[in-house]
């Protein structure tokens, strides 16, 4: 950890109110929240800012589908994600809404300082613009002419007078700061693309918009009411804004932010953009921009339209809210994306959950009430132990800097470790043998070795796990917290002398999936699917009334040089007068006597103001036109079938 304050100010984007919350925004903020709780536990003044990013011509958009004016809409789904994260007891210092006021008056004054300080000036825009990125692209960014390189969607060609940030004059400053601070971007790799793309040249920034009205108004000093604020500007000033930027600084001394956790969609806006604004605030920089990868469903993005959204409430109610916790965490290494799947989670539940670290308590439970009605003793396991507590104390040292490096997946693995030289120990020495063997103290030794293991573990698992940790330390007579981290952990002292607490199992065994697999998007019936072919049925056929008909008459039209106006015997009391188009391929003393092919139940329609009772089937390719006609003489009226 840097030592620039022992303030730690982490933060998550704040969510679009378009889409209510899914399992990557669950990921995004339940790693924040590991990150808060073990920033308080260490003893750090923490802050941790979550919300909602609500305004934009997207959200505008959204609200106006639903019938809503963007206030409501935004309210509405923005209280959905307050909800979800209180329902996950994410222990969030602040939920900002960019549509606060204090928000809006701190985006406006930053808005001053950078036009103060000569970096905003007054232009035109004309770009690629896609909407649901809320972002313009180059020519050569976008995709096969139009579409946007990031979600695929569709641009259109916006031209609009606008305020320009100059990014342009941060490039250098930028490059240097990547480059003096290896973990400013975290993973590495995203640093290097990062130092490529600012390499390669910035353009400057246009950051007002005329185009639509959902936003933050320009400050009154600059009087150009038509413009709003370009949300990407709008929406990053949260991480100042939520500290009382521009409104009376009041947690201002939490800045720069230990780190801005994001997924890695949105790394430009924070590793080039965010930086480039600071600079010209004349702000410090945050410690770390770390951003994670993308969670996906048998390999696919996640989107409603698939239908393969997985919803974090479902799964943390069938499975336990931190077994998901733990599962998410463990699975993938930080910045890879990952496939979910319910086997995957069942696993880790029922085996480093269930096997490695439950069945260690429960063993002790059990051991400790045979062998010393639950009495648990630290006092001999350094006599017997030695080598077993060094090990653990290297490992545990190990732990330290990764949680902060974001390898939140080798953290785990590495707290494993100790667990397994618990479980190993037992198998080693199996107490019941030195029991019977009458070597009782290093047997209750051993118990003494095995609480202690676990009440390290706890304690360094109790970001990732709160409540199952509070309820191993439960058993164990200790608390977790500021002291206990210092004691146990740092300072490697051992748990007082202490009755074990019975309690249940905390991972019971996960048989089957509890969760329906969601249904893969509905496919079309049979025979909509045969209907969008062009295939009909032969009822949907025989619904065409197909007659042989005599022509009678047969008359030029006046003034028309395709139609011809027929008589046509079908069988009926009167003939029908048609009207027909073939007037090009047909004289009409060649057609009287003749036969063709009629529809006889179309709606009777008026052609050139004269009735028309059918229609011929004719062919037409680039040799002409011919009537479709019966082979040999038919009776008027015989149906065609
Ligand atoms: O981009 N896998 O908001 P957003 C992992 N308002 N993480 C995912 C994910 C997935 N499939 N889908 C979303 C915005 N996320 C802006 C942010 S910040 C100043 C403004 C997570 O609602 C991930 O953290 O589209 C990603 O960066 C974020 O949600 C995008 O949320």
């Amino acid at each position: 950890m840097s030592n620039s304050c022992k303030k730690s100010y982490i933060t998550t984007p704040i969510y679009y109110v378009n889409d209510v919350p899914h399992i990557g925004h669950a990921y995004t903020t339940i790693i924040a929240d590991t990150l808060a709780i073990y920033s308080r536990m260490v003893g750090y003044d923490t802050f941790f800012l979550t919300g909602t990013d609500e305004h934009g011509q997207k959200i505008e958009q959204a609200a106006k589908q639903r019938g809503k004016t963007p206030q409501e809409y935004a309210d509405e789904i923005s209280s959905k994600f307050k909800q979800l994260w209180d329902y996950f007891d994410i222990s969030y210092d602040k939920f900002i809404r960019t549509t606060d006021e204090e928000h809006k008056k701190g985006v406006q004054v930053a808005f001053e300082k950078m036009l103060q300080n000569g970096d905003i000036y007054k232009g035109t825009y004309k770009g690629n613009y896609c909407i649901s990125c809320e972002t313009f692209f180059t020519d050569t960014q976008i995709v096969d002419g139009g579409f946007c390189p990031d979600c695929g969607k569709e641009t259109s060609i916006v031209e609009e007078e606008s305020y320009f940030f100059k990014l342009s004059k941060y490039q250098e400053r930028l490059l240097a700061w990547y480059k003096e601070n290896e973990k400013c971007i975290i993973p590495k790799t995203r640093r290097n693309e990062v130092i490529r793309f600012v390499e390669a040249g910035l353009e400057d920034l246009s950051i007002t918009r005329t185009s639509f009205d959902w936003g933050v108004k320009l400050p009154k000093s600059v009087n150009d009411p038509k413009h709003v604020i370009y949300v990407w500007l709008d929406a990053l000033m949260n991480y100042l804004t939520a500290l009382g930027y521009g409104t009376g600084e009041e947690k201002m001394d939490y800045w720069p932010a230990k780190v801005h956790l994001i997924g890695k969609d949105i790394l430009r806006f924070h590793a080039i953009f965010w930086p480039a604004f600071l600079m010209s605030l004349e702000l410090p920089l945050p410690d770390h921009i770390a951003a994670h990868g993308w969670w996906t469903r048998n390999g696919e993005k996640m989107s409603k339209s698939k239908g393969n959204v997985i919803n974090p409430k479902e799964v943390a109610d069938a499975y336990g809210l931190e077994n998901f916790r733990y599962f998410m965490l463990r699975e993938v290494p930080f910045g890879g994306d990952g496939d979910f799947s319910q086997k995957a989670l069942i696993d880790r539940i029922n085996s480093d959950l269930g096997n490695d670290l439950g069945n260690l308590l429960n063993r002790l439970i059990g051991m400790s009430s045979k062998y010393s009605e639950g009495k648990v003793s630290s006092q001999n396991v350094t006599k017997y132990f030695k080598e077993e507590l060094e090990e653990i104390q290297r490992s545990f040292e190990k732990l330290e800097p990764l949680l902060f490096d974001m390898q939140l997946h080798r953290y785990l693995e590495e707290l494993w470790r100790p667990l397994g030289i618990a479980n190993k120990a037992i198998d080693k020495y199996q107490p019941w043998k030195l029991m019977k063997e009458g070597k009782e103290e290093e047997a209750l030794a051993l118990n003494g070795l095995i609480a202690n293991i676990l009440a390290k573990v706890a304690i360094m698992l109790h970001p990732v796990m709160p409540k199952t940790t509070n309820k191993i330390a439960k058993a164990l007579q200790f608390t977790i917290g500021v002291e206990s981290y210092k004691s146990f952990v740092k300072e490697n002292s051992l748990l007082d002398d202490f009755t074990i607490t019975k309690i249940p199992p905390l991972f019971p065994r996960i048989e089957e999936q509890l969760l329906k697999e969601p249904e893969a998007p509905k496919k079309e019936s049979k025979e909509k699917k045969e209907q969008s072919a062009g295939v009909i049925t032969i009822d949907q056929f025989f619904q065409t009334e197909l007659k042989i008909g005599t022509i009678i008459e047969a008359k030029e039209v006046q003034k028309s040089k395709k139609l011809l106006k027929l008589k046509v015997d079908l069988g009926e009391e009167q003939p029908r007068q048609i009207i027909a188009g073939i007037k090009e391929w047909y004289k009409p003393e060649d057609l009287v006597g003749t036969q063709a092919c009629v529809v006889a139940n179309l709606k009777p329609a008026k052609i050139m103001g004269m009735l028309s009772e059918g229609m011929l089937l004719a062919a037409k390719d680039e040799n002409g036109l011919s009537l479709l006609r019966p082979e040999t003489p038919k009776v008027a009226g015989t149906k065609v079938s």
